[in-house]
């Protein structure tokens, strides 16, 4: 018995807003937990301290499956962003609680490693093809297996993807949200000409991934899928919007590009029939979006049945409490494929001090008892919550579009 004596929540702003949850307990030892939603940070801080923290108080804490079935069950309104963030940050926490407990690095309470690390991708964005390439070769370089081409589309201002920055994207902002213009035409003449001369100049034997980030229709993607198929991408991500499931047929009947989905989904029903019906071939459900280890265990199982494997998502908005979860869930689930990585800014990292670490393009948790993270509150508390807002996106004529 390890009885949670305290909860709270601590949000900072290093560079960019995040939200933890730190679960204590009367053995001396505590846990965190990763609770960011962008753009909607304090719905999240506010379910937690409002509605769930009451309930942890006197629980024993290493009950873990008893209490995200509680708290999944137990609010009746079941599943979306808010609900699952916050559950997944109890989840977090008490995983790496029950790692150093026991002494042990999560990934070993998960059954151990069942490879060396795990692989990833690193984000090659330029304002065009040529700067795209050059970011590209900055990975290879660097030891990099993976990389994720996007580059600015002639005659759009802004693309997703895409930012000033060297190495980080930071799509949130302040005030109101940006708003950006869309062409489909434009993009689709100009995605087969980023890989065609991204083959051209960095070869077979990288991986290259790109993310369509919802932007098309599943007949568009089908298109945009089959132009792609002689420069052989490991992955198409998010190429129309899932909530309709069934939507993907349709690209999966006119192309062989593997796809890859599911950043924003929340539960295994947001995938269980993408899954079922192999319209998928990477899952991209998060350790934080999707109700923590626990679940994300679930998702995985099902998924492994039929040949999909993980593709987590890992931008920087998912802080290195998510990552370092990410790589303890990455190192030991059978069918993992890949992790996203975006390297988060210095600030961030001093903040959050952990055990996790990239060599030769793989990435490993390393071997602290726990997730092997920690948040550094005096630290913490010096950046200060700023409200920002992911961009909305319209249609060259005004319509409003998915971003
Ligand atoms: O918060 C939204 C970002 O995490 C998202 O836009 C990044 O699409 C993304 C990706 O693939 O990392
Ligand atoms: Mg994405």
């Amino acid at each position: 018995m390890a009885r949670i004596t305290s909860a709270r929540v601590i949000v900072t702003c290093p560079g960019r807003n995040f939200v933890t949850l730190k679960i204590e307990t009367d053995e001396g030892v505590y846990g965190i937990g990763d609770a960011t939603l962008n753009g909607r940070e304090l719905a999240v801080a506010s379910y937690l301290e409002d509605h769930v923290i009451p309930c942890l108080i006197g629980r024993d804490a290493h009950r873990i499956e008893d209490i995200w079935q509680y708290l999944y069950k137990g609010a009746y309104w079941r599943r979306g962003p808010v609900t699952m963030s916050a559950i997944a940050a109890v989840d977090m926490a008490l995983w790496d609680i029950k790692g150093k407990l026991a002494g042990l690095p999560v990934y070993q309470l998960l059954g151990g490693a069942a490879r060396e690390g795990c692989m990833v991708y690193g984000h090659a964005n330029g304002s065009d093809i040529a700067e795209t390439i050059e970011r590209a070769h900055e990975y290879l370089e660097q030891g990099y297996k993976a990389v994720r081409l996007q580059s600015g589309v002639p005659g759009l201002a802004a693309t997703y993807g895409v930012s000033g920055e060297r190495f980080y994207y930071e799509p949130a902002k302040g005030s109101l949200p940006d708003e950006t213009l869309w062409s489909t035409s434009k993009y689709m003449r100009h995605v087969p000409e980023l890989f065609a001369r991204g083959r051209d100049a960095l070869g077979w034997d990288i991986h290259l991934l790109h993310d369509v980030h919802h932007r098309l229709t599943p007949i568009e993607a089908g298109r945009l899928g089959k132009d792609l198929e002689p420069y052989r991408l490991f992955w198409l991500e998010d190429a129309t919007p899932a909530e309709n499931q069934a939507g993907f047929r349709l690209i999966r009947q006119h192309t062989t590009t593997p796809l890859a989905v599911g950043e924003i989904f929340s539960s295994v029903w947001d995938a269980k029939q993408l899954i079922e019906e192999q319209l998928i071939d990477y899952i991209r459900a998060t350790v934080v979006h999707a109700g923590g280890i626990t679940h994300l265990r679930r998702i995985a199982a099902l998924a492994d049945l039929y040949q999909v494997r993980t593709g987590c998502h890992g931008a920087t908005d998912l802080s290195p409490v998510s990552m370092a979860a990410a790589l303890n869930f990455g190192l030991s689930v059978p069918n993992f494929g890949i992790q996203e990585y975006m390297r988060h800014t210095a600030e961030t990292d001093e903040v959050f001090p952990h055990a996790y670490s990239l060599s030769n393009g793989l990435m490993h948790p390393g071997d602290k008892p726990g997730l092997g993270v920690d948040i550094d509150e005096a630290l913490a508390a010096k950046y200060e919550y700023k409200r920002a807002y992911l961009p909305v996106n319209r249609l060259e004529d005004g319509t409003m579009w998915s971003w």
